[in-house]
């Protein structure tokens, strides 16, 4: 695709789909102005968002430094995404000192005693591209340094656990039905391969190879390895202490990374991820809770998404992205921004704005 017809092609995306914040801030003399190795990087950044116009965010980042480089593209959609105002710089902190604050949701109702809740956090490794640029073999070379880094932890008490390949032919490689089950249950990522964003991102390359987790005994905490992250580092359990789940999180974080090469990292962007909404903290906090009466309001979720977009929160199906609401109403709550909020701040406000949403959900936040 020539320069004029990809200007051409974005303009229209940025008329017709006004939520895609890449075409949204899309600068195009800037773009003309670019020389043409650093056309064809956009290029390969944006392409998600190009071939899926309804897309979000419309951009993967495919180098660690690409958010620098083309920060005249990326920080405007990182603001309008994170709701950082133009005054406000770019700049992530770090706070994992929850203990400072108690977030039980059984204190705000009994009835959240039992809720399923994840926190999970986004890693890359500054020694490989991110994964919309690996090869075959990088991939191949990131499960093996995680292989070696999993034979420490299944030592560490607390953290023992087995590795779980998708690649063909190992040692270690899953079998279909133990797959799919997992899968069913949200420990397990999706064959990638079928998601369009991902695909046209290049991250979804060279399926199944190089993909795997790792899961502990309790299968409270789990690494994935290869998907849209080099790693996605989670803790989850069903209860109502938050508190109790970011410490287990902070806990097998700090020895993993023990274990490996440092972390992409940046000053302004803090976490560095493929997807601009997972920098900053890279932490993605959600629980799964029943809201009937909100997913009853308006048509599929988006009354109960606008009302949570007022909270901070955003919702998803209890699918997950793109999946509808579950039995019973029963969706996927998060906080939206992650960048330029510490972990504390992410765990109060998933708390808050939960007691809110059970609020309006009982009628009472009238
Ligand atoms: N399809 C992408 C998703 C953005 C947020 N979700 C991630 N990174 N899994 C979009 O731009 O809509």
């Amino acid at each position: 695709m020539t320069p004029e017809k990809t200007i051409a092609t974005i303009e229209k995306i940025k008329r017709d789909h006004p939520n895609n914040l890449m075409a949204r801030f899309f600068d195009a003399d800037w773009f003309a102005g670019l020389n043409q190795n650093d056309q064809q990087r956009l290029k390969n950044i944006i392409n998600t968002g190009i071939k899926n116009p309804s897309s979000q965010m419309g951009a993967y980042a495919m180098q660690a430094d690409d958010y620098e480089h083309f920060s005249h593209q990326f920080d405007p959609m990182i603001r309008a995404f994170h709701a950082l105002p133009d005054a406000t710089p770019i700049c992530q902190t770090n706070d994992w000192d929850t203990a400072r604050t108690r977030c039980d949701l059984a204190k705000i109702d009994p009835a959240l005693s039992r809720i399923s809740m994840r926190v999970r956090v986004a890693r890359n490794f500054s020694i490989f591209p991110l994964p919309g640029a690996m090869d075959k073999n990088q991939r191949m070379e990131l499960e093996q340094m995680m292989i070696t880094a999993f034979q420490s932890l299944i030592l560490r008490p607390g953290f023992g656990g087995r590795y779980l390949s998708l690649t063909p032919g190992t040692a270690n490689t899953i079998n279909d039905e133990e797959y799919s089950r997992r899968v069913a249950s949200g420990q397990m990522f999706k064959n990638m391969s079928n998601d369009r964003y991902l695909r046209a991102a290049g991250i979804s390359a060279d399926w199944p190879h190089g993909r795997g987790m790792y899961v502990s005994q309790k299968e409270d905490f789990i690494i994935w390895v290869g998907e849209e992250d080099h790693l996605r580092i989670m803790a989850m359990h069903t209860g109502s202490n938050l508190n109790q789940l970011f410490e287990r999180l902070h806990g097998g974080l700090e020895l993993i990374s023990n274990l490996l090469p440092p972390f992409a990292m940046s000053s302004r962007y803090g976490t560095i991820a493929s997807c601009p909404t997972n920098l900053g903290a890279g932490m993605r906090a959600s629980l799964h809770m029943k809201l009937p009466k909100l997913c009853a309001v308006g048509p599929g979720l988006e009354y109960l998404t606008n009302e949570a977009k007022t909270l901070g929160l955003a919702v998803r199906g209890a699918g997950g992205e793109h999946s509808g609401p579950g039995k019973g109403g029963l969706v996927d709550i998060s906080p939206s921004a992650r960048l330029g909020v510490t972990q504390v701040q992410i765990m109060q406000k998933l708390h808050d704005g939960i007691a809110a949403l059970w609020a309006l959900e009982k009628g009472n936040g009238n």
